[in-house]
């Protein structure tokens, strides 16, 4: 059997190429923001394209491998090549995520490094089309074939992901057990011993309880100002803290609903969103019904929480990706529009 036979047309493979890496960088971005089950699709969708991915990039080399022997090899192919090794190697990265694997890089791990990869793919290739680019005029001609091994390929892709759980168990790989997020169970139930994560360098001295205060500003009719003996710590619910570095922890968390924090400071109308501010200035905002549902913590399975996991308050934002459950908060600040500047704050708020 000639597996080639089964191959789109190469204009077709191209052309497919570049889909599976928009697909692949979009939901891979898109995954920030999967945190309840209703999204688990788009991780599904990430791991569809990138099976599709699989298939297609050693059609895709195998046809262009005499062009990169030694002695043809210019400067831009080169840089083709630095593409496929780097497609490659955040395919592997990615594969070897699902079976299992981890790798100790110092403060990053395996799935730090799939990222990092599958970043550097899509600036690559864009400046690889720009000198390789061809005109799709025979994706028309072959279009009907063509779409048809895609349907096939892509239900393929399918199949495999459905499949891969139970190569999982059957090859009985300790440590694959994943949540419909990618992310792998640490430290449940377990109090303040699970992994302590500040996305880039937001590493603040620990806060002086008596020093401290939380202030609710903002579009409120009465500001208002607590100790941390004035914060009401009655409210407990169990979330789980999903990383997007590719971990989960779930505890039963207690502090201060956030809704109840609103209402003892009287939220205007005009109200949409509650920024919560940390003292790193690192800081984030949920839409304001979002927000009601959320808490402020004190405490994690009982034990007040460590300076690592944000003591003296944390959010915990159930159904949110980790990032957002801001630590060592001081202040609500309800606003009318959101912030744009937050998203920069993520990242610079520790340099
Ligand atoms: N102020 C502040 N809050 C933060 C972060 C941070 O860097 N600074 N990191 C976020 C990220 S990316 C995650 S996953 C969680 C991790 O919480 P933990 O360190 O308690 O596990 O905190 C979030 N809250
Ligand atoms: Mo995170």
């Amino acid at each position: 059997m000639d597996v080639r036979r089964y191959a789109p047309s190469p204009r077709a493979v191209d052309w497919g190429l570049f889909a599976s890496v928009a697909v692949l960088l979009t939901t891979g971005v898109a995954t920030m923001f999967t945190g309840t089950p209703s999204t688990a699709w788009v991780v599904d969708l990430h791991a569809i394209a990138g099976v599709v991915l699989v298939c297609l990039l050693p059609v895709k080399l195998w046809r262009v491998r005499r062009r990169v022997a030694p002695d043809r090899l210019t400067g831009r192919r080169l840089f083709s090549l630095l593409l496929a090794v780097d497609a490659a190697a955040a395919l592997a990265t990615g594969v070897w995520w699902i079976f299992g694997g981890s790798l100790d890089l110092g403060p990053w791990g395996l799935f730090h490094l799939h990222v990092g990869l599958g970043l550097l793919v899509p600036p690559l290739l864009l400046a690889h089309l720009r000198y390789r680019f061809h005109s799709p005029s025979s994706v028309t001609r072959r279009g009907r074939r063509d779409a048809i091994r895609y349907a096939g390929l892509v239900t393929a892709g399918a199949l495999v992901w459905r499949l891969q759980g139970q190569v999982n168990d059957a090859l009985d790989t300790a440590g694959a057990d994943r949540r419909y997020t990618g992310s792998r169970e640490e430290g449940s139930d377990a109090g303040n011993r699970f992994p302590v994560t500040s996305w880039v360098a937001d590493d603040p001295d620990p806060v002086d309880a008596g020093d401290w205060r939380l202030t609710v500003t903002g579009r409120v009719e009465s500001e208002r100002t607590y100790t941390l003996d004035d914060v009401p710590t009655g409210t407990s619910e169990d979330a789980v803290l999903d990383c997007t570095s590719g971990w989960y922890s779930g505890h039963e968390w207690r502090g201060v609903g956030v809704g109840a924090l609103l209402d003892a400071a009287d939220v205007d109308d005009a109200a949409r969103w509650v920024q919560f501010r940390s003292v790193t200035g690192y800081r984030w905002s949920l839409p304001l019904e979002a927000a009601r549902g959320a808490l402020l913590a004190t405490h994690v399975d009982g034990e007040r929480l460590s300076h690592g996991h944000g003591f003296p308050l944390r959010l915990v934002a159930p159904g949110r990706r980790g990032f957002q459950w801001v630590k060592w908060v001081e202040e609500v600040r309800v606003t009318r529009r959101r912030e744009l500047g937050e998203w920069l704050a993520i990242f610079v708020s520790g340099l």
